[in-house]
């Protein structure tokens, strides 16, 4: 029975199936290897592993020991005493194992300061980015502020963004118009909202949570009991953004103002304004970058534990000696099992070239070429064959002919673009970064195949003979494909210009413009230059 359980318990994450497993030992036609698929580690309450501050200091209650009332009966008043643990309120009670009915929670102090805001930042500090999974829940005792916005740090605090905005008003306190998570759409899933869903002091009394809602974000995608998950994974994949809108490293709630149990404040009774935060739950995993199905947490701070010969914090990068390819996250995509995109070793290299120095350096060619070669005078290691018409010492560059796609990762084998320049048109088969090639005079376009205006295309551009503007053929000439003018038979020049009843031709007479005898011989000659 004990047996059954326990093979139960290690077969569920398999049924469940949501990128469990980093890789598998597999039998194919070349005999038994390791198949690699896209992991990740367990969703679970990330609030165990943060560090938390609670600002300004001074902030917490009992020091000294301070009396506070509730909104529901101003007169059932109680003590805050930091020095008496039954009676003291510290943050860390914010993150206990709460006991059925008996709420314990972090206490500010009051608002004897009115009307001076009262206000206090409480920060949440993974020290290591973490996904979320579902929805942030904050619960309030004695009510849920009425002026709250939660922030989020994606880079350890050093820069802050804006998560969500939270206001009994949100025109008035913020600027901003109320919205719902709910009413967001699939281009909108990631926008940042104020709401007024949780701060209305009427649901305030019974209702005590302030949710961030991820759940509704991911029911955009997924439906609203989040059965089609394909979809959701497929745009956290291809929507810019939106993964990194559910990631983060610290969280920070700052509450700006406490509820006011009524429309305004009661200046005789300040002692019923403050805020108690009885818990906050953060539900999600450590980000390896689905490299890692385990993230443990060791010497105070979360580790992923790389597979696919990943390595780092967040197993973002190539372990040595596995840097043939640049490094790539995991794709959940294609469903179910995802790209593990994992590290792969560098391969041979001619050992010849092969001296003390060059194994402790890297072969990095972005993946167009697997073999480097050691440069004894520059000390350097360069790779060699590059492939995909890239060149360079790390293959970075695009030899001489093609252009760098910039939208093209440069691992990528299309990553070099024939410069394609008409071989008539341009100076040489050489461009420049967004793909313009060199072009000869009067030549334009891109690819050099077009003329600029003034000049005709015939193997090349040449200047227009004539035209509708500067070069107008005369004495009632013809512009012929802006070659030639087609003159009547009294005229000749490039434009028709002369008369050829002119000079020696006296025969002409000067009104007629007939053609006579002698100009026969000419008769629908044109001219060309
Ligand atoms: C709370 O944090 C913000 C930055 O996010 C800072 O500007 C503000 O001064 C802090 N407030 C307090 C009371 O420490
Ligand atoms: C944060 O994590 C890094 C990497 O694990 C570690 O080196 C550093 O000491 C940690 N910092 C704090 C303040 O815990
Ligand atoms: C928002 O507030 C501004 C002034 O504070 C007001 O002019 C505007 O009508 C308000 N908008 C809404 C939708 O209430
Ligand atoms: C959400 O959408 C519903 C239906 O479209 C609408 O009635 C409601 O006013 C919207 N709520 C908010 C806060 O925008
Ligand atoms: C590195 O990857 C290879 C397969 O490419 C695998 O056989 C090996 O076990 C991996 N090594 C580590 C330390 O993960
Ligand atoms: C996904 O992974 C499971 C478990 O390793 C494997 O049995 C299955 O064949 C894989 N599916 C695909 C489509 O690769
Ligand atoms: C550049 O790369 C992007 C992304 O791979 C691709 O969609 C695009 O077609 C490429 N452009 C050219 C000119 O090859
Ligand atoms: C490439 O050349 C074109 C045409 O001369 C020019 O418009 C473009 O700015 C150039 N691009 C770069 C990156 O120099
Ligand atoms: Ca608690």
């Amino acid at each position: 029975m004990l047996h059954h359980a326990a093979f139960l318990l290690h077969c569920l994450p398999l049924v469940m199936g949501q990128y469990d497993i980093c890789k598998s030992w597999v039998t194919t036609d070349n005999g038994p290897m390791w198949e690699f698929y896209a992991c990740q580690p367990r969703a679970v309450p990330m609030k165990e592993y943060a560090t938390v501050r609670v600002e300004p200091s001074g902030i917490t209650c009992g020091n000294p020991p301070q009396k506070f009332c509730t909104h529901e009966n101003p007169y059932m008043c109680d003590e805050c005493d930091a020095s008496n643990p039954d009676l003291a309120h510290p943050p860390k009670l914010m993150f206990d194992k709460e006991d059925e009915g008996l709420a314990t929670y972090w206490q500010s102090v009051t608002w004897s300061r009115y009307p001076e805001p009262l206000l206090a930042n409480i920060t949440l500090s993974w020290n290591k980015s973490i996904e979320l999974t579902d929805d942030i829940i904050v619960t309030f005792e004695y009510g849920r502020p009425t002026m709250m916005i939660l922030e989020k740090s994606l880079d350890n605090g050093r820069t802050w963004h804006p998560y969500q905005y939270y206001a009994d008003d949100c025109n008035e306190t913020f600027g901003m118009q109320a919205r719902r998570v709910r009413n967001l759409s699939t281009t909108s899933a990631n926008r940042v909202i104020c709401t007024d869903e949780y701060s209305r002091w009427p649901g305030s009394k019974k209702e005590k949570n302030v949710r961030f809602e991820v759940r509704d974000r991911f029911a955009i995608f997924a439906g609203p009991e989040l059965k089609n998950m394909d979809n959701l994974y497929t745009r956290l994949e291809s929507a810019k953004g939106l993964k990194d809108f559910f990631t983060m490293t610290d969280l920070r709630l700052r509450l700006l103002r406490p509820a006011l149990g009524g429309t305004y404040v009661q200046r005789e009774n300040l002692f019923k304004y403050f805020y108690a935060v009885s818990n906050i739950e953060v539900t999600g995993r450590c980000k390896c970058n689905l490299h890692a199905n385990l993230c443990t947490f060791k010497e105070g701070s979360l580790q992923c534990e790389c597979e696919h010969n990943t390595t780092g914090q967040d197993c973002g990068r190539c372990k040595k000696n596995f840097r043939s390819k640049s490094w790539r996250a995991g794709s959940y995509l294609p469903r179910p099992n995802g790209s593990a995109n994992v590290c792969k070793e560098k391969l041979d290299f001619p050992p010849t070239y092969f001296p003390a120095p060059f194994a402790s350096t890297d072969c990095e060619c972005y993946g167009h070429s697997n073999r480097c070669s050691f440069i004894d005078f520059l000390n350097l290691v360069t790779c060699i064959s590059c492939k995909h018409n890239t060149r360079g010492q790390h293959c970075q560059h695009c030899r001489l002919g093609y252009y760098r796609n910039s939208s093209a990762e440069l691992d990528d084998e299309n990553v070099c673009v024939d410069c394609n320049c008409n071989r008539i048109g341009s100076v040489a088969n050489r461009c420049n970064e967004t793909g313009y090639c060199d072009c000869k005079e009067g030549v334009t376009g891109p690819k050099c195949d077009d003329c600029l205006p003034g000049y005709y295309w015939r193997q090349g551009c040449f200047p227009n003979v004539c035209d509708e503007e500067l070069l107008i053929c005369q004495n009632g000439g013809t512009c012929y494909d802006n070659q030639r003018c087609l003159c009547p038979p009294n005229f000749r020049g490039v434009l028709c210009e002369q008369s050829k009843c002119e000079g020696e031709n006296k025969e002409c007479d000067s009104g007629g413009g007939m053609p006579h005898g002698r100009t026969r011989g000419e008769g629908g000659r044109v001219l060309t230059s």
